[in-house]
C-alpha cells in the first residue's frame, strides 16, 4: 500500500487499537555494527502496555519507533506515533530487518512460535510475555537488579520477569545486596489490569451486576447467583480469590512464576526457601506484594529503611504514609512502606509492603529500561 493511501485511513490513538496485549536479554542476532542515530525500535502490540512503551520512547530521545506490529485484528489499522502515521504490521509474518530491537507485549504464544526469527533479522528481541522466562539461555532483566545479565542472552533474546515478580524483586533487592536472603514468605495482591483489556471489561460488567444485588452478598446468597466470568474464574467485583493465574499442583501458575523468577533474578541456592500466594483483588491497576524476608545476617528496620531510601527504583513511605495502588498508578518505581521487624525471625527478619504499577513499573517502564540499557552498550 502507498502512502497516499495509508494516510486517508482513519488515523487511531494507540489506545483506541483493538490489540493483543501484552515483551527482552542479548544476543547474537544481526546486530548492526554502527546503528543509526537513533536506533530504530520495533512494537509488536500497541495494547494496554504497548502503548505505554510507546510513550516513554516518544517522551525520550534514545530511539525512534519506526514500526509497529500487531495481529490480523489490528494489521493495516493506522497509528500515529512519535507526530507521524504509522500503519501496523501482521507480526506473524512481517520481516523485522533493519530494526536495533523489536519489543513485544503480544500475549504468550507469539514469541514461543517467533523470537528466534525475530531476534536473527533484529538485532534484539524483548520479551514481556511469560514464553521464554524459564530458558535457561533468556536472561531476566530487571536493569536496576541485574543490568549486566543482558550479557549473558544468546541470541539477541531477553525477557522481563511477571510484573508481581518485578515489584517484588525491586522491594527488597537493595537489602539482599546487605545481608543475603534466607527465606521469603509472600502474599501478593494482584489487580484486575494484569488480564489486560478482557479484564477490565469483565470486572466493569461484574461490579455493575454486584451493585444491584448488594442485598444477596449481605444476606449470604452465594456463588451460583453471581455473574458468569470468562478471564477470572472467580468473581473478581467486591470479592477476593486466592488464586491469580491457574493451578499446577498446589501452587497456581502466578505463584510459580513468582518462585522460579525470583530465583532466576538473584540466582538463588535452592536452600533458599520461597513460599507464594497470589490473590486476585477488586483493584483495577496496581500489584501490591506483602513480604516477609528472612536474612543472614542481623538487620534492623532502621538500617533497612536508610537501604529502601537510596536504592534506585524504590520510593519509600513511612509512618502513617502507607503504599497503595491508587497512589502508585502510572509511576515507575516501587513504593515500599510498613518497613518493620520481623517477629518470628527478630534481628534477622523483615516485614514490609510493596506497591507497584504492574503495567509501568511492571512491564512497559522495565522493556523501556532494558533497550535503553542495550542501546548505551553499543
Ligand atoms: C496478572 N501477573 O496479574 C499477571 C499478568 N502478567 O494476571
Amino acid at each position: 500500500m502507498i502512502m497516499g493511501q495509508l494516510l486517508e485511513m482513519p488515523t487511531l490513538t494507540v489506545d483506541e487499537v483493538e490489540t493483543d496485549e501484552i515483551l527482552v536479554p542479548v544476543g547474537t542476532g544481526s546486530v548492526p555494527h554502527a546503528i543509526a542515530a537513533p536506533p530504530a525500535i520495533g512494537i509488536i502490540g500497541p495494547g494496554l502496555v504497548g502503548s505505554k512503551l510507546i510513550k516513554y520512547f516518544e517522551d525520550s530521545e534514545i530511539a525512534e519507533i519506526t514500526r509497529v506490529f500487531a495481529s490480523y485484528r489490528s494489521a493495516g489499522d493506522i497509528i500515529e506515533v512519535g507526530g507521524h502515521p504509522v500503519q501496523i504490521e501482521l507480526a506473524s509474518e512481517a520481516d523485522y530487518g533493519g530494526l536495533f530491537a523489536v519489543c513485544n507485549t503480544a500475549p504468550a504464544g507469539f514469541a514461543k512460535d517467533h523470537a528466534e526469527r525475530i531476534a536473527d533479522e533484529a538485532g534484539y528481541f524483548v520479551d514481556a510475555s511469560s514464553d521464554l522466562r524459564k530458558d535457561p539461555s533468556v536472561p531476566l532483566i530487571i536493569p536496576e537488579i541485574n543490568p549486566d545479565a543482558i550479557h549473558h542472552a544468546e541470541n539477541g533474546i531477553l525477557a522481563k520477569s511477571n510484573c508481581t515478580t518485578t515489584i517484588g524483586s525491586l522491594a527488597i533487592y537493595g537489602l539482599h545486596e546487605v545481608a543475603s536472603l534466607r527465606s521469603l514468605s509472600v502474599s501478593t495482591y494482584q489487580s484486575i489490569s494484569g488480564q489486560g483489556w478482557p479484564g477490565i471489561n469483565e470486572f466493569r460488567q461484574h461490579v455493575e451486576a454486584m451493585l444491584t444485588r448488594q442485598k444477596e452478598m449481605l444476606d449470604g446468597r452465594t456463588y451460583p447467583s453471581y455473574p458468569q466470568s470468562e478471564v477470572f474464574p472467580e468473581l473478581t467485583a467486591f470479592n477476593v480469590a486466592p488464586k491469580a493465574g491457574t493451578f499446577e499442583g498446589y501452587d497456581t501458575s502466578e505463584e510459580l512464576k513468582y518462585k522460579n523468577e525470583t530465583r532466576k533474578i538473584f540466582g538463588l541456592d535452592e536452600d533458599v526457601t520461597i513460599d507464594v500466594t497470589c490473590a486476585r483483588v477488586p483493584v483495577f491497576n496496581g500489584h501490591s506484594v506483602d513480604i516477609h524476608a528472612q536474612f543472614d545476617r542481623p538487620i534492623s528496620a532502621g538500617d533497612a529503611k536508610d537501604i529502601l531510601a537510596e536504592t534506585p527504583g524504590v520510593e519509600l513511605h513511612t509512618g502513617e504514609d502507607v503504599p497503595q495502588p491508587v497512589n502508585a498508578v502510572g509511576t515507575t518505581d516501587v513504593h515500599v512502606g510498613r518497613v518493620r521487624q520481623s517477629e518470628l525471625f527478630g534481628q534477622y527478619g523483615l516485614r514490609l509492603w510493596a506497591t507497584g504499577d504492574n503495567l509501568t513499573v511492571g512491564a512497559a517502564h522495565n522493556i523501556f529500561k532494558t533497550v535503553r540499557l542495550l542501546i548505551s552498550q553499543v
